[in-house]
């Protein structure tokens, strides 16, 4: 057996490279986020674009903790935490884009986007309906003897007044699913302050009421949201039951690109609660020296390469082809090797 203190050094490097991951995926997050919203500006994203300014510490967290086999329903603020699980920027850039190669094949808008078949489920709606979803899919594996996967869903605070939150919430407590219930307490649901959405003091107390084990994390940490998700998920994957994690923070954007949120009040964005958790979690690494000015600047070189260089692969590739589809209302998303990007369907293509 290896000395306690070189385990703790081992833990240490570990985390240490959890951490550096996570700031990575919340920078390649926050860019793809500012290029989309600059192209829904300049006419070439339709439809709405939903960003997830000053979620990333949190949306980074749930995504990077769960394992290749897990479930994540993520929700529109969640870039960060779906790029952890597995999302391309191409995935991401093609159905921003409607690129008839993209995983929705171009069809439908940049927010219902997943991949169910890899465990990435495509948003039905922002307001709680995810949730009884994940509990589903976790009762089928629960039957199929496919124990120890954890199934995760976002949620924002406004979906906690819905009956749908309630029902889910409480079935998974009553059947000890290993679901992780990721909060984001940000402060406004479109426009409705907290203040009119919920009179408890914190959003835990109604897990509680459920019986469920909850825990309330500062959402603007980086490394408090690690920790608190990463247990959360490890006890959920240990036979620990449904757990719940408040964050509290401030949404640093619009409700989506369209919004100027004028609404927001301006104490709150000079609040701790208003503090942008990519520029904290900066901060810590340098003054920790966990990462050098140089690293940080070639990091950031090459994500905005990456971007870049992919979104003018995507302007190239062909729009859908309505004549051509089949029009059934759900893809599988997985495009065989070769695929034209319109086989993708459980149902063949109609042929016109
Ligand atoms: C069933 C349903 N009702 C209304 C809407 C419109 N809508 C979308 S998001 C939203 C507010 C959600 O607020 P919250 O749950 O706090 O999440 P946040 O946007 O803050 O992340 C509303 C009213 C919807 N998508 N679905």
């Amino acid at each position: 057996m290896s000395p306690p203190v070189l385990e703790a050094r081992a833990e240490n490097a570990a985390f240490r490279k959890t951490i550096l991951a996570a700031f990575r995926f919340m920078l390649l997050a926050r860019l793809l986020d500012d290029k989309f919203a600059a192209l829904y500006r300049a006419g070439k994203i339709h439809g709405g674009v939903f960003l997830g300014r000053g979620q990333e510490a949190l949306s980074v967290s749930i995504g990077i903790s769960l394992k290749k086999n897990d479930i994540f329903a993520p929700l529109i603020r969640d870039a960060a935490g779906r790029l952890a699980f597995g999302e391309t920027v191409l995935d991401a850039v093609r159905t921003h884009m409607g690129s008839a190669l993209g995983p929705m094949r171009g069809r439908d808008g940049n927010v219902h986007r997943g991949k169910p078949l890899e465990g990435s489920l495509p948003m039905i709606s922002h307001l709680g309906a995810m949730i009884s979803v994940v509990n589903g899919m976790l009762f089928a594996r629960r039957l199929q003897n496919r124990h120890g996967t954890v199934g995760a869903a976002s949620i924002g605070d406004g979906a906690t007044s819905t009956g749908a939150f309630h029902e889910a919430l409480n079935q998974a407590a009553v059947e000890k699913l290993p679901l992780v219930l990721v909060v984001a307490d940000n402060q406004y649901a479109y426009s409705t302050p907290t203040s009119k959405q919920f009179a408890c003091e914190s959003l835990a107390d109604r897990a509680i009421g459920y019986g469920v084990e909850v825990q309330n994390v500062d959402g603007t940490d980086l490394f408090a949201c690690l920790k608190t998700l990463g247990e959360a998920v490890l006890r959920a994957r240990h036979g620990g039951g449904p757990q719940m994690v408040v964050a509290r923070l401030l949404r640093l954007c619009g409700h989506g690109e369209h919004d100027t949120a004028d609404y927001v009040d301006p104490k709150l964005k000079n609040s701790p609660l208003g503090r942008d958790c990519l520029k904290a979690a900066e901060e810590t690494l340098l003054r920790r020296e966990w990462l050098d000015a140089s690293t940080l600047a070639s990091m950031r070189r090459e994500v905005v390469r990456e971007i870049d260089e992919t979104v003018a692969q995507v302007q190239r590739e062909p729009a859908p082809d309505p004549f051509a589809e089949n029009w059934t209302a759900i893809s599988c998303g997985h495009l065989a090797e070769g695929d034209e990007g319109n086989q993708g369907d459980n149902m063949p293509a109609r042929k016109s």
